[in-house]
């Protein structure tokens, strides 16, 4: 069965897809919206570079230059993405670097319980340890077979399927391994610290004690 539930502009849609695949409030939109704050960064593969730093096993910073980065193991993965703007875009096919691939090669020490990930002009987004280390999770250069544009995170961004997309830095640059949560740019600005679409945790105002830091 399916069931019409997304609207365009007080428009009804039916989609064909079952209502069970949209998490509460969510709509599917035409076409992929661009959504971010600030320009587009130019993309420079000289000076490049992705770094993991902060609580390393060893306490040495992992730096890999775009070539270096080249090199790293690909995956896979078939996922949505949900905006809390409320657009979802269903069944992407993702390609690029496991943040578990990134784990393995950069092991965090035992007292990391949370990581900061950062993108270009200081966009920053913070996750559990095990939300970025869950299967989904993927720094992605392609999105269905096709290189990412610009204003989609060319070179490379994070995806985040199980929570809000903001939890997905795009133009990323480096991951910071924390040994206590610290709200990256949105959760410092009113949106929910965790961020699950399927709890609708849009903003910060709905935590619950321990859900994030003090703001
Ligand atoms: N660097 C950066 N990444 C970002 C954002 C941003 O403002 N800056 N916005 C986030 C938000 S709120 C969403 S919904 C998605 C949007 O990705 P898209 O523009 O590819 O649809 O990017 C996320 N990643
Ligand atoms: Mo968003």
């Amino acid at each position: 069965m399916t069931t019409p539930f997304s609207r365009i502009g007080g428009k009804k849609r039916t989609d064909g897809v079952s209502a069970d695949r949209l998490p509460p409030g969510q709509y599917i939109p035409r076409g992929w919206p661009v959504l971010h704050y600030g320009p587009v960064p130019k993309f420079k593969p000289d000076s490049w570079d992705f770094k993991v730093f902060g609580g390393t096993a060893t306490g040495e910073e992992r730096r890999w230059t775009w070539a270096d980065f080249g090199r790293l193991p690909r995956a896979e993965v078939n996922a949505d993405f949900h905006c809390v703007t409320k657009f979802s875009i269903l069944d992407s096919t993702w390609r690029g670097v496991s943040a578990s691939t990134l784990l393995s090669l950069a092991p965090p020490s035992d007292a990391v319980t949370h990581v900061m990930v950062w993108a270009e002009y200081g966009y920053s987004a913070n996750l559990t340890l095990a939300d970025f280390a869950s299967t989904g999770t993927m720094f992605v250069t392609h999105k269905d077979g096709e290189p990412l544009t610009a204003e989609h995170g060319f070179p490379l961004r994070l995806v985040v399927p199980h929570l809000y997309a903001w939890k997905g830095p795009k133009w990323a640059r480096g991951v910071e391994y924390l040994t206590e949560d610290r709200r990256g740019f949105w959760e410092e600005r009113g949106y929910h610290n965790r961020a699950d679409p399927w709890l609708e945790q849009r903003y910060s105002y709905q935590e619950a004690p321990g859900d994030g830091p003090e703001l």
